[in-house]
């Protein structure tokens, strides 16, 4: 028999959050920054093959995030497929050429010189997965009717940044794309119209030898306001 009550007819389960001394507690949060603080975008992939269940266990983890109503208003599409990879690239780098000739503006293009990005997403097809985050703007219910989600762009936002922080526990490396306008990837996955494409990721081994800009992050008294 499981521990739980009803609160408005509701079956709510007991829950206990593993706690710690405060000195465990310091060196956990410590510990836990130290490791985040370690991850950075990667653009240089290998095409060295990764275990389907790792990027399963990786997406499990991302759909754990909160989320408005629990609704989960996400799906993860996973292209292995080295055809439709390059199908993606190929629509990405158009949008990326139009973006970088056309829609940034000087500002935009200068913020992004230090990064050395360009329309080139090579990334897209040696990666050895593609993970496509599309967000549902609504549902359908089983007899086809619309059924409202909520706080949409937060809920999928917080899901990525789990996903993300979860490719960086399993030692592999990802980069935040957005290809933008994204409205191909839905077309070449043929995604319900409920679903517009949020974010693409391309999850992978780093290359052998990979150089990442010397960006850093900033202090504490910077991002930290105390009251
Ligand atoms: N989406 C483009 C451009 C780009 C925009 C931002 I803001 C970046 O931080 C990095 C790149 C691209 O992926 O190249």
């Amino acid at each position: 028999m499981d521990d739980h009550i009803l609160i408005d007819g509701y079956k709510h389960i007991c829950y206990k959050q593993t706690t710690f001394s405060e000195n465990e507690m310091l060196n956990k949060s410590k510990s836990y920054f130290e490791w985040a603080n370690k991850r950075r975008s990667v653009r240089n992939f290998s095409d060295k093959d990764v275990p389907i269940e790792v990027i399963e266990n990786i997406i499990k983890t991302a759909s754990t995030a909160p989320s408005g109503a629990n609704k989960q208003p996400w799906t993860f599409c996973v292209v292995k497929d080295a055809e439709l990879k390059k199908e993606i690239r190929l629509a990405a780098e158009v949008e990326e050429r139009k973006s970088y000739s056309e829609r940034m503006n000087d500002e935009w293009l200068n913020d992004l010189k230090h990064l050395g990005t360009d329309a080139n997403k090579s990334f897209l097809e040696t990666a050895p997965y593609l993970i496509i985050v599309f967000k549902h703007s609504f549902e359908y219910d089983s007899n086809g009717k619309k059924e409202q989600n909520y706080y949409v762009n937060e809920s999928v936002g917080l899901a990525c940044g789990f996903l993300i922080s979860a490719i960086h526990n399993a030692g592999l490396v990802t980069l935040t794309h957005t290809p933008s306008p994204m409205r191909f990837l839905e077309k070449i996955l043929k995604r319900p119209d409920n679903e517009r494409a949020f974010l693409l990721l391309p999850v992978g081994y780093q290359a052998e030898k990979t150089y990442v800009p010397n960006i850093k992050r900033k202090p504490l008294d910077f991002i930290m306001k105390l009251y």
